[in-house]
């Protein structure tokens, strides 16, 4: 099978059983979050042989983090332990309306400053196990995220993007999060993509940090990349190669109880798919189906489709499609 490599932060999360402002909230439940770890969890699903790489605290929620990733069937063997600082933390805040934030919507609360993984560097990967996992993968998967953790963190994303990679696709999801940039500037974002063999993005996300949403726009704003796949509001995922053709498939129609985690499922189902040399238009519909399995979970993550399931969604004509 082929070989993937996810680096970033992975952390714990903290769900309150109820929605409703945080000030009220008593009981909650853990899940395990991080958008890297989750691709790496859903590539490993779709059957490629799949490394997370990263830091986590000595302490007990980094032994989950570790566990609940391994269980997922992500070798976790590169995974650098920190003495001192600890593993990231992040609760998520559901509106009901009574707060400030209206009924259904989520936001972050991060805890994360001075953790583990902030602390990331191109040391992580400058020898040892992690060093002979990146040369010998397929792909190499990182996100915007990252850059908004630290310094350290934003050059090992340099390391990774401008190492020499013969037959390594490096892919880079810009996950803006503007909870993390504070008094960073986020133009760092868009030479960071530019050295990415695949990029991909919100629509949203795009304008905000690109300053365009549209896919022929960001094509000439990022001409390097093999591929670009922006996802816009009307859940189209896009992909546009080097020549500007553009290849468009809508998302399938799913009830969402929650959608953190969705956009990292695409991307491995994208991924799997470009790893499989899967024609485009089956890649965006491997990245959609997979999607759909996590905005039918609370946490971020689903259970994978079966070989079966993408067979017979793979084989339908594109009218039965969506
Ligand atoms: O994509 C889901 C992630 O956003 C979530 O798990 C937390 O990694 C995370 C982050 O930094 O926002």
């Amino acid at each position: 099978p082929p070989r993937a490599v996810c680096v970033g932060e992975s952390m714990v999360v903290l769900v309150p059983h109820r929605t409703g402002p945080l000030e009220h909230a008593e009981e909650f439940r853990r899940y395990a979050g991080g958008a890297e770890s989750n691709v790496a969890g859903a590539l490993a699903g779709l059957g490629v042989d799949t490394s997370w790489v990263s830091r986590l605290g000595d302490d007990g929620f980094g032994r989950y983090l570790r566990a609940d990733i391994a269980d997922r069937g992500v070798d976790v063997s590169a995974v650098e332990i920190d003495p001192l600082r600890p593993t990231g933390l992040y609760v998520k805040e559901t509106g009901d309306g009574t707060g400030d934030l209206p009924a259904g919507r989520s936001r972050m609360h991060y805890y994360r400053a001075a953790s583990a993984a902030s602390a990331m560097s191109p040391d992580l990967v400058s020898g040892g196990p992690a060093r002979d996992l990146l040369d010998r993968a397929d792909l190499v998967h990182v996100t915007g995220i990252t850059a908004g953790i630290s310094d350290s963190a934003t050059d090992l994303l340099w390391h990774l993007l401008s190492r020499p990679r013969p037959s390594t696709t490096v892919s880079f999801d810009l996950n803006w999060r503007p909870g993390l940039w504070h008094g960073r500037d986020p133009a760092v974002l868009g030479r960071l993509c530019a050295l990415a063999d695949v990029v991909l993005l919100g629509a949203d996300e795009a304008a905000e940090v690109l300053g365009s949403s549209s896919p022929a726009r960001l094509r000439e704003l990022l001409p390097n990349p093999d591929m670009l796949v922006v996802k816009n509001d009307a859940h189209d995922a896009i992909a546009v190669d080097r020549t500007g053709a553009e290849v468009v498939v809508p998302a399938l129609d799913v009830e969402v109880v929650e959608p953190v985690g969705a956009g990292d499922a695409f991307a491995a189902g994208y991924l799997a798919g470009t790893l499989r040399d899967l024609p485009v238009a089956h890649r965006l519909r491997l990245g959609h189906l997979c999607a759909a399995r996590a905005l039918a979970v609370p946490g971020d993550h689903g259970v994978p489709p079966s070989p079966a399931t993408i067979t017979a969604l793979l084989a339908r004509t594109d009218d039965e499609w969506a």
